[in-house]
């Protein structure tokens, strides 16, 4: 089996020299909620830099987007019609560093309707991003197959920087998924991209942030 290589040390955050900085974030089994100014408090020894990224969400309409940034961060106070901002702190220790990073991870959601319709909105999700996340839902073979045709409305020649993630969502809900994990489909454009599927990011998140789910 190939040796896995990993960018960020796996179950830090829970281990004990991670707890300092998991208890920054959660409040009785629940994300903190920041201000726009806030950040979390750590005491000057463990002080850390914080690493700034910018996310914007992509995928047919109802895969999921708004549901995933409500998993991960909280709910919104309503649902987005526009475009809606969430900003999540992570802590984490990069396996070739010995000091821990906060990331701050400012994710963008837009209905895919009001992205099509405003032709405004693309170009402010996509200033300055440095990475775009596509989901596809289990329970939707479309949305999966329709993944290389959403990157070529969303990519431009001049998006070389933009890192892309694949996310499936709605994941198993009992019964057959309609797409299956790695090596089951590969349309054409996803294989070229190395892309033959996603392990879901439910997993692994829910073991750093308990009770999210
Ligand atoms: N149970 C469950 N429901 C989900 C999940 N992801 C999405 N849903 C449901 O699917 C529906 C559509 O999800 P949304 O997050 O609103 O979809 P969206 O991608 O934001 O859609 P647009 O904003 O129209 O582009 C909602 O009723 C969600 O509750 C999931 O992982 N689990
Ligand atoms: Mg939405």
């Amino acid at each position: 089996m190939a040796e896995q290589h990993w960018a960020l040390e796996p179950g830090w955050l829970l281990s004990p020299a991670g707890r300092p900085y998991l208890d920054s974030i959660v409040h009785k089994n629940q994300r903190r909620a920041f201000g726009l100014l806030e950040r979390p408090a750590l005491p000057p020894a463990l002080a850390v830099p914080t690493v700034t990224y910018k996310l914007f969400l992509a995928g047919r309409s109802g895969v999921g987007k708004t549901a995933l940034v409500a998993w991960l961060g909280g709910p919104p106070p309503f649902v987005p019609t526009g475009i809606e901002v969430t900003t999540l702190f992570w802590p984490a220790k990069p396996c070739c560093s010995g000091r821990p990073v906060l990331f701050q991870l400012h994710l963008w959601d837009c209905g895919d309707g009001a992205l099509r319709k405003f032709e405004h909105l693309l170009p402010a999700c996509k200033e300055e991003a440095d990475a775009a996340l596509f989901l596809f839902s289990f329970t939707d073979r479309v949305s999966f197959e329709e993944l290389p045709a959403l990157m070529g409305r969303v990519l431009d020649p001049g998006d070389p920087h933009l890192v892309r993630v694949v996310v499936g969502t709605k994941y198993p809900f009992g019964g057959v998924p309609k797409v299956t994990h790695g090596g089951g489909i590969a349309p054409s454009g996803l294989s070229e991209l190395g892309i033959t599927g996603t392990e879901n990011m439910h997993t692994s998140l829910h073991r750093c942030i308990p009770n999210t789910c």
